[in-house]
């Protein structure tokens, strides 16, 4: 998807694929193999199932991802589909993001089990665990989930243990910060993810000490980055987007009618 259909899809315009009838984090698009979510938690994982039903009735080798946070495995819609999933062999990966708290529900309250992957258990599927702050542990065990699938052999469920860095949003950060202990979070935010993966490609030798340096968006939030934290190519990408996105058009007023059912093609 390019930078100006994002974009666009921020900005509510015609040029989105959404055409702004949904917010920013529902982008999706069906040609492309984006199925957009919907803010009911977990109610993205029977929808994946029904992809994943219609690849294996075309005999396509198609793998479908679902990306879920670990409040969302309370939900009876995660048991139901994650079910469905295994007693029908579906190649369905259900990666769980666990970074250990539901807006202001911590882990324990909603998860019995010592991990969220041991809730795999319950319907005979592997449940794997990843460091979810290392982008290649979270790459190995998707790719593990991803080729066992395609064998047939059916779904996985991934946890990949991350942290919340801030708040829920940006609308929960003061409350966050009472509700989460302080060394809880500054422990959580001293391995960013960019951090670890900068780390481990200077001791590959792939970057110098000098070029990691270079660039530092870790551990900030948005509004504490400037430009400077960033490649200028990168910065340019994304004012290209912005842009475009803001002389865009919004849509029609009618179109607000259109594509609520299916239409006959005859009227
Ligand atoms: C069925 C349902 N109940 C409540 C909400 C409100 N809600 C939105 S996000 C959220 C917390 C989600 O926590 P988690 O699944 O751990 O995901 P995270 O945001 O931490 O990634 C809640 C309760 C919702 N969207 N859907
Ligand atoms: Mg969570």
């Amino acid at each position: 998807m390019s930078i100006e259909e994002v974009c666009s899809q921020v900005w509510g315009k015609a040029t989105s694929p959404g055409r702004a009838r949904d917010n920013w984090s529902h982008i999706g698009d069906i040609e492309r193999g984006i199925i957009p979510s919907t803010s009911m938690l977990a109610g993205t994982i029977p929808v994946a199932c029904g992809v994943a039903y219609d690849f294996k009735l075309r005999g396509l080798d198609n793998v479908v991802l679902t990306y879920n946070g670990e409040g969302s495995t309370a939900q009876g819609v995660f048991h139901e589909a994650v079910n469905l999933a295994a007693v029908h062999k579906l190649p369905v990966i259900v990666v769980i993001e666990n970074n250990q708290w539901a807006y202001g529900t911590p882990v324990h309250l909603e998860c019995p089990t010592k991990d969220v992957a041991d809730r795999a258990k319950g319907y005979g599927i592997p449940g794997l665990i990843a460091d979810g702050q290392d982008v290649l542990d979270v790459y190995d065990k998707t790719m593990w989930a991803v080729d066992r699938a395609r064998k047939g052999l059916g779904p996985s469920l991934i946890e990949c243990k991350t942290f919340r860095a801030y708040g829920h949003g940006d609308h929960d950060d003061d409350r966050a910060a009472r509700y989460r202990p302080s060394d809880e979070v500054e422990k959580g935010r001293s391995r960013d993810p960019i951090a670890v993966f900068k780390r481990y490609l200077v001791e590959q030798g792939v970057l110098s000490e000098e070029e990691a340096a270079r660039y530092s968006p870790e551990g900030k939030d948005a509004p504490s980055t400037t430009d400077e934290d960033f490649p200028p190519e990168v910065v340019e990408y994304l004012k290209q987007g912005v842009e475009f996105a803001i002389k865009a058009p919004l849509p029609a007023a009618e179109e607000a009618f259109q594509w609520v059912f299916v239409e006959d093609k005859q009227g």
